[in-house]
């Protein structure tokens, strides 16, 4: 770093900062957009209020944890991009606010043509500050069979510039001097929303609209309009299926199977449903400049129950588990209770057999025994002794089968068949510029920071290898 830069470092807002800022920013728009988003809101508010005041151990488990300031705030997003450009530059953009891709999803094995990452902040501590998550699609052009409509769905994309000259201004200026000061965050919080507003106003005639969204609804709603308008915006809730019953009396009608897990006392990965996108009215627009009246539908509500992050191990059970279920005649939900019965549900036992991630930390009684010089040995023997506690890390990502139904009921397609095993990562990255983080090494990476942080508390370095 350059001296000058060195100098103006105390000046910087810090990325985030700018993210909590983006993301109220983001909420107070699609607020103004959907209101029945604000009825979610109040709703899933409500919920965590009354499981909070009920269950005093999960209100103390939270505090431990700092979940509990970041709950309000918690949500996550999701765009569908239509290029490599655009794909790359929204990397750069997101990284102005802290945000960096993690994780690779492959829908096509789903029959939705995208691959996907998530953007969100990779640290701990930049989580607490602000959790905020983008998942963000690619729409796969190369997977429509027909040539013709490919291409002029390729031209199309290529003429949109989803980014004001201003955000690109200031990614750049961002990029050169390493931060950007107040009053240069604040524009940028407001030009990068421009990108992700929804725009009645499409970029094709109806003819072509109609043909795109024969070939996939989804294909229509990246290439027929100006922008990656955000589809979505997801709180946190403590309890999903008091959500999903409480749904209905607010006007809301909730897709009718929660994806993931099914209930457990231990929470683990990620449970969500959603309702159904409304029906927007958009205006077609032809080459020779008459408009047409035409309506589309791409946005939608979801909610979401986050709980502990698996390992490899732990994942592997889940896809197994949950595969059975899929594959099971009969009723689904009965399905996956009855397997999921193969799941450890108690935290000892998924910490023990190395089933989740954990962050441990310091008991008052550890600095006691500390003190007397009576500490135990061993990371099993000091919780057995009550001197280091521990509570599972949370999940921080997406579930790819889970997302696959979610785009389904949205957009409202009956299942369609799968594109084949095209998992393409290499190609993802090329497009996007860089690597994706690996998931599972970030939530390593944590808990071991963790242990290493109570290994320096207790004077006991030597403990804690990795
Ligand atoms: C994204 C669907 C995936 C989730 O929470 O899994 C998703 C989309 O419809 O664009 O948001
Ligand atoms: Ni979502």
């Amino acid at each position: 770093m350059s001296v000058q830069a060195a100098a103006h470092r105390d000046a910087w807002v810090h990325p985030d900062e700018i993210r909590a800022q983006f993301s109220r920013a983001m909420s107070a728009m699609y607020r103004a957009e959907v209101p029945l988003y604000g009825e979610l809101l109040d709703l899933v508010s409500q919920v965590n209020r009354q499981v909070l005041a009920q269950d005093g151990e999960l209100a103390e488990r939270l505090q431990l944890t700092g979940e509990i300031q970041r709950l309000d705030m918690e949500r996550h997003g999701a765009i569908r991009l239509g290029s490599a450009v655009e794909l790359a530059t929204m990397r750069r953009l997101f990284a102005v606010m802290g945000m960096y891709p993690v994780g690779y999803y492959d829908l096509a094995c789903a029959g939705v043509p995208v691959h996907a990452t998530a953007f969100r902040a990779i640290h701990e501590d930049s989580l607490q500050h602000s959790p905020f998550r983008v998942f963000t699609s690619l729409l796969r052009l190369e997977l429509i069979d027909n040539a013709e409509l490919r291409e002029l769905a390729r031209s199309v994309l290529e003429r949109r510039s989803i980014f004001t000259p201003r955000a690109i201004a200031l990614i750049e200026r961002f990029e050169q001097a390493g931060g950007l000061a107040q009053a240069e965050a604040d524009e940028f919080v407001e030009q990068a929303l421009e990108t992700f507003r929804w725009h009645r106003e499409a970029t094709v005639g109806a003819a072509l609209y109609q043909q795109l969204s024969e070939q996939h609804r989804l294909v229509a709603d990246v290439v027929a309009f100006k922008g990656p308008h955000i589809n979505h915006l997801t709180p946190r809730s403590l309890d999903i299926d008091a959500v999903q019953a409480g749904m209905p009396q607010r006007g809301i009608d909730p897709k009718a199977i929660v994806e993931g897990p099914p209930l457990r006392r231990c929470p683990i990965l990620l449970r969500q449903t959603s309702f159904k996108a409304l029906h927007e009215q958009v205006v077609f627009v032809e080459d020779n400049g008459e408009r047409a009246l035409g309506s589309h539908s791409a946005r939608f509500g979801e909610i979401e129950q986050r709980g502990a992050a698996l390992t490899a191990k732990g994942r592997a059970l889940y896809d197994r588990l949950l595969d059975n279920a899929r594959q099971a005649d009969g009723d689904y939900g009965s399905a996956l209770a009855e397997q999921f019965g193969e799941f450890p549900d108690d935290y000892a036992s998924l910490r023990r057999q190395e089933l989740a991630y954990f962050r441990y930390f310091v008991s008052p009684a550890g600095l006691a025994a500390k003190a007397r010089g009576e500490l135990a040995s061993d990371l099993e023997a000091l919780l057995a002794a009550g001197h280091l506690c521990c509570e599972p890390l949370v999940y921080e990502d997406f579930l790819p089968v889970s997302a696959a139904g979610i785009f389904q009921s949205n957009l409202g397609d009956a299942a369609r068949d799968s594109y084949g095993h095209s998992a393409n990562q290499d190609a993802f990255e090329r497009d996007l510029g860089a690597p994706v983080f690996d998931e599972l090494a970030l939530y390593a990476e944590t808990q071991r920071r963790s242990l290493v942080q109570c290994a320096e508390r207790l004077g006991l370095a030597e403990l804690f290898g990795d």
